[in-house]
């Protein structure tokens, strides 16, 4: 079986709650999950490092999640190559909205796929089925997973 790491990056260690469901799903798949707190605004030039090296580290891909000016993903993404998947995050005076837009819309040239408000779950899913494109064995795992949904609905 393959050995895949993913980072997942918050702006705050208020975010854990909502980002820790994206660690969750992916120990379900057997995908190593390293969660780390680093904030766009707060701390750049850590944000900077460590995703410039994130692919020579051996990361496959990157989930940042932030609320309000929620410019975590952006800035990640406009360091690295790998994939970069933004969670918004609720919360603050606008509960989303402002995350929402600010993680989004991207400029051309450089994307950050963003799932839902809250939506950490989807963004590690999105990431097992990138992961998936070239492994037989995380496509069965994702029709598992999917087929369980089926029967709890
Ligand atoms: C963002 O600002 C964080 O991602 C967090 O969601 C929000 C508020 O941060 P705290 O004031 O809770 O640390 O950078």
């Amino acid at each position: 079986m393959t050995e895949y790491k993913v980072a997942i990056l918050m702006g705050s260690p208020n975010d854990r709650p909502k980002m820790e469901p994206a660690a969750d799903t992916l120990d379900a798949f057997g995908i190593l999950a390293d969660v780390r707190v680093m904030s766009a605004h707060r701390t750049p030039v850590q944000v900077a490092e460590f995703v410039s090296g994130a692919r020579d580290a051996g990361y496959s891909a990157i989930i940042c999640g932030a609320g309000m000016a929620a410019h975590l993903a952006g800035a990640a993404a406009a360091h690295t190559t790998l994939p970069v998947i933004g969670v918004p995050l609720s919360g603050g005076a606008l509960n989303g909205v402002d995350a929402l837009y600010a993680t989004v819309q991207m400029p051309r040239g450089i994307p950050v796929a963003t799932v839902a408000v809250d939506g950490a779950v989807n963004a590690a899913l999105l990431v097992v089925q990138m992961l998936a494109i070239s492994d037989p064995n995380l496509v069965e795992a994702l029709v598992e997973d999917r087929a369980a949904r089926a029967a709890v609905s």
